[in-house]
Parts: C-alpha cells; sequence; structure tokens
C-alpha cells in the first residue's frame, strides 16, 4: 500500500453525524432569530464548536456577551446530544467498514483525527469505541483544523510518520489542515470540491482504492 496510516476524520466521513450538527445549528439560529442555510453549515464543518458559533453569528443582528456566546454553545450542543443519542452501527457511512477491512488486512494502521469533543460518545454509539488504532480529538487539542494538530497526533499515536499518512476528510478546513501536517488527503462529498485535496470522490464507497495500492 501507498500509505502507512489513514487517518479518519468522524463526522461526515465515518458517520453521518453531519447532520445532526446542522439541526443543532439550524434550532439555535430559529431560536434567536438569526439567517442559516446549508451553505454556512459547510463553513462549520471540521472548526471547533466556538468557532462554529462565530460563523453563525456573521448574520446576527446584535453583538453577544462572551457568556451568552457560551449559552448558546452549550445549547447547541445539548440539542446535538440528543440527536447522536440513538446512533447505530447503520449510521456508518457507505464503504467505511470495506475499505478499513481492506486497509487493515493489508497492514495499514487506522486512525480517528477529529475536531470533536463528542467523538468517544459517537465511537461508542456506532460501536468502533475500540476498532481504531489511536483517537485524536477535540479533547485532546488546543488547535483546530485548518491547523494539523489533531492529525499529527493522530499519526504519533499510531506510530507513522506524517509524510506516510493519508487523511480522510469531509471539510475544506480538514483538507488544508492534512495538506499543512504534510500528508495526503482524500477529499469526501461536496464541501472538499474547491480544494487541493489528492484524490476526491463523492463518498468512500465511490474511491477508487487502487489508486492507493
Ligand atoms: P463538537 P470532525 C467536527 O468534527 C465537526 O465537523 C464540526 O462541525 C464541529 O463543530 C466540530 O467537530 C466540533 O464538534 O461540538 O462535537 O465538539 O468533522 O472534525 O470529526
Ligand atoms: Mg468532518
Amino acid at each position: 500500500m501507498k500509505y502507512k496510516a489513514v487517518l479518519f476524520d468522524l463526522d461526515g466521513v465515518i458517520v453521518t453525524t453531519d447532520e445532526c450538527h446542522y439541526k443543532g445549528w439550524k434550532k439555535l439560529a430559529d431560536e434567536e432569530g438569526i439567517y442559516f442555510d446549508r451553505q454556512i453549515n459547510q463553513r462549520q464543518r471540521g472548526v471547533s464548536r466556538m468557532e462554529s458559533l462565530e460563523v453563525l453569528l456573521e448574520k446576527a443582528e446584535k453583538e453577544y456577551t462572551e457568556s451568552e456566546k457560551n449559552e448558546m454553545a452549550e445549547r447547541k450542543n445539548n440539542y446535538y446530544r440528543e440527536y447522536i443519542k440513538s446512533l447505530t452501527p447503520e449510521d456508518i457511512l457507505p464503504g467505511v467498514m470495506d475499505f478499513c477491512t481492506m486497509l487493515r488486512e493489508n497492514g495499514v494502521k487506522l486512525a480517528i483525527g477529529s475536531s470533536s469533543k463528542n467523538t468517544p460518545t459517537i465511537l461508542e454509539g456506532i460501536g468502533l469505541e475500540s476498532y481504531f488504532d489511536g483517537v485524536a480529538d477535540g479533547n485532546q487539542i488546543s488547535k483546530s483544523k485548518p491547523d494539523p494538530e489533531v492529525f499529527l497526533l493522530a499519526a504519533k499515536l499510531v506510530g507513522v510518520d506524517p509524510s506516510d499518512c493519508l487523511v480522510v476528510e469531509d471539510a475544506e478546513a480538514g483538507v488544508e489542515a492534512a495538506l499543512a501536517g504534510g500528508m495526503d488527503v482524500l477529499g469526501v462529498g461536496d464541501a472538499v470540491k474547491g480544494t487541493n485535496a489528492t484524490y476526491k470522490a463523492e463518498n468512500i464507497a465511490k474511491f477508487d482504492a487502487s489508486l492507493i495500492k
């Protein structure tokens, strides 16, 4: 194989939780009377909770205090956590398990590199809490994507040099993070179409894995 490790983003790559993030932010925006749509939501992919709130507040008609912002981020997270309560292995996105099985059979290490502080809850919901060789998430980092910190940590956890890693991402910020860390990247979905991702595919199921063999 061309890579010794594959580092997966979580929301929008392994699991459908990107839709739960959208619904949580939409509910908050409606309550606050702030315009919000799916295009704005694309820019929240891969960035931290507080940075996502700032994206939403670009359309706000008033200034919010720091304590109001903290309350809003917490409110959204409570909605989000309600939605992800019902996650099951059926919410794993198409092609993910086949791709992981193929990689593992070829001796490739598998890790998670996610900005989300809810990563442990999500992995438990989809039954993959002990599946990965390393998990780097929003609880362990201080700079979120597009900074490469989370992917550099994931590479370190599996003992692989960044230049031997492939990152799989659905976010523009995530693609930038991987490239900044010296890694190749497979971008999936609509949000990565304008990026410099090494490979692009609609989703993992549609990716031609012979390209990395
Ligand atoms: P939380 P990823 C990211 O996860 C999401 O894409 C992004 O929309 C979210 O704001 C961020 O996690 C933080 O999530 O509020 O759960 O800590 O795509 O890097 O797996
Ligand atoms: Mg993502």
